[in-house]
């Protein structure tokens, strides 16, 4: 569009808000001459809890387009910048002062005074009582976002809001916005206001990194997915019977020894401890918590392979790359067990940042129930010492309550006395739910990698369920939120993970993120049909599920070949 030229008279002044003007003028009538924005502001996946369109607002990015932002919000700009770029090819500058441009985009951590009857950036106006800041009501991830003709701003109470409200906007972008290299477009942004805050605190997806390993660069690609849809945790199933994949220096041999192997004979590996911290700052520039699990006191054949003197009868076990659970656990009547608990869980502990320690406790056939309690209690307080809170797959209920202690149900019936009671007992609840949120679950019989056991999943049944009453006797106060399991037995490469995330992924997240009200199927269904062509433009693998009416024009052709994208540098 128009060029960023400096004015030609000798009144620079003047001249230059009367360019602005002109500018702006001249942005009014081209957007009006090229129609409507591509995308509908309430497009948004997942669904925002307020939105109001005004078609006379929207706004045209162009090529002098400038970032502005309040100093919390420099990074979150960056991120944005970076997103756009390669597709538009302009160069949009981040800046915090008011010079350079014409302003287009401001992100602001700051909250206008609502003053005057317009209402706080928390809400519409009107109704807020107060009238106090509205990033009160919006909270840590929630923000307000407003387009109108003369720019875009996006205000939230701090980074992780302005973060979420970066992805709004890229979603609300024409698709071809997702091209790696520069293409011809009207990057026309839909007018109107958005005002949004998750329903849910923890919205995650899980990643079975023991049975495949998957180098760091996938996980890293698979955070840019999650922080799309406003997944906010990662976690990382790190160890089971095939492979254990994070060195731990006080007990080399697990990785070493035991990083060797995965399902099927396949090489396995495992991350070093910078691995280790590289996802984990990668995933927190985009507001991703990782979660890392250590699988107690089953799923450890890997473990006992590495150091024998771990297992009950003191022998090392067969490396193990089939596909069977159950059979493997650490000795529990040994004391050498927990110095070895106490030294994983202390040095992961060490390397993760979040407040989260996941202690697996699944599956642990071979375990008499005495036993198996006892042990899980005291791993519980080994990892409270760590000063991490303990999460654990929902069998960890029947042991003692700790602090703060979350489970996971991945049940398939909504219904275990023994969980109501531990929530009874303090415990708080992650829903996984085997038969809805699996999404190692085929979408239909002929999907040619997968599970059944919990049932085919398509996109309509990973989203038609209700994380606050799903299971019986749990009160929705005590659900911490939800989380997509992707467990790896039969997923092998990075297309294939992305097959099976989307269009699932966008569905979980839904539930984790908007508000019950705007829960409608047709709708979603429709909203999410315009994510296939940003998908095949970003180069993402998906399911072509027939339940999506999947518009019928190609993706635009970039005007360049697009090299397989890596994941953004951190
Ligand atoms: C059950 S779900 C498991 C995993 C398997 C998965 C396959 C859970 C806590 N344990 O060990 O990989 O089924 O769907």
């Amino acid at each position: 569009m128009t060029g960023g030229a400096a004015p030609a008279d000798g009144l620079p002044g003047v001249a230059a808000s009367s360019a602005e003007l002109a500018r702006a003028a001249a942005g009014r009538a081209a957007g009006a001459l090229a129609g409507p924005a591509p995308v509908r502001l309430d497009d948004v996946v997942p669904a925002p809890e307020q939105v109001r369109p005004d078609p006379a607002g929207d706004f045209t990015l162009d090529a002098d387009a400038v970032l502005r932002v309040s100093p919390t919000g420099r990074d979150v700009a960056e991120q944005l910048a970076g997103w756009l770029r390669p597709a538009t090819g302009f160069p949009l500058p981040v800046t915090d002062t008011t010079e350079g441009g014409p302003l287009t985009l401001t992100l602001s951590a700051a909250v206008s005074t609502g003053a005057g009857g317009s209402g706080g950036p928390g809400s519409f106006g009107g109704s807020g009582g107060s009238g106090g800041p509205g990033d009160v009501r919006l909270g840590d991830e929630g923000y307000r976002l407003d387009v109108t003709a003369d720019g875009v701003r996006i205000t939230a109470a701090g980074p992780a809001g302005l973060f979420h409200g970066a992805q709004t906007l890229r979603q609300l972008l024409p698709a071809p916005i997702e091209n790696p290299a520069a293409v011809a477009a009207r990057w026309a942004i839909p007018g109107g206001t958005i005002v949004d805050r998750p329903r849910f605190p923890y919205r995650g997806a899980m990643l079975d990194v023991a049975r495949h390993f998957f180098p760091v660069e996938d996980v890293l690609r698979v955070i840019d997915h999650l922080a799309r849809y406003k997944l906010n945790h990662l976690h990382l199933h790190l160890t089971d019977d095939q492979g254990w994949r994070i060195a731990v220096d006080s007990w080399p041999r697990l990785a070493e020894v035991g990083g060797t192997t995965a399902v099927g004979g396949g090489p396995g590996g495992w991350y070093t401890r910078d691995d280790y911290r590289r996802i984990v700052a990668y995933a927190a520039r985009r507001h991703v918590t990782v979660v890392p699990e250590i699988d107690l006191p089953g799923h450890t054949n890997a473990a006992l392979v590495a150091y024998p003197e771990l297992a009950p009868g003191k022998v090392a076990p067969p490396p193990y790359t089939g596909t069977e659970v159950g059979f493997s656990f650490v000795d529990p009547a040994d004391e050498r067990t927990y110095a070895f608990v106490a030294d994983v869980v202390g040095e992961v502990a060490a390397l993760t940042p979040g407040p989260w320690l996941h202690l697996g406790g699944d599956e642990a056939f071979k375990v008499p129930a005495d036993s198996y309690r006892a042990f899980v209690a005291r791993a519980q307080r080994l990892v409270a010492a760590t000063g991490k809170t303990v999460v654990g797959w929902h069998q960890l209920a029947p042991a003692e309550h700790v602090d703060g202690r979350v489970l996971q149900w991945w049940g398939t019936n909504g219904d275990d006395p023994e969980t109501a009671d531990a929530v009874r007992r303090g415990a708080r609840l992650i829903l996984s739910p085997g038969n809805h949120a699996y999404l190692d679950m085929k979408y239909a019989p002929d999907t040619p990698i997968g599970h059944d056991w919990a049932g085919l999943i398509d996109v309509r049944r990973a989203y038609e369920w209700d994380p606050a009453s799903h299971v019986r006797g749990v009160p929705a106060e005590a659900v911490l939120g939800v989380e997509a399991p992707l467990w790896t037995e039969s997923v092998t490469t990075l297309a294939e993970v992305e097959f099976m995330l989307f269009p699932r992924l966008p569905a979980v997240a839904e539930l984790g993120w908007s508000p019950r009200e705007t829960h409608d199927w047709s709708r979603f269904r429709s909203r999410l049909a315009g994510h296939g062509p940003r998908w095949s433009t970003a180069g993402i693998t998906f399911h072509q599920s027939p339940e999506i009416p999947w518009p019928t024009t190609p993706p635009q052709i970039p005007t360049q070949p697009t090299p397989h994208p890596s994941p953004t540098t951190p």
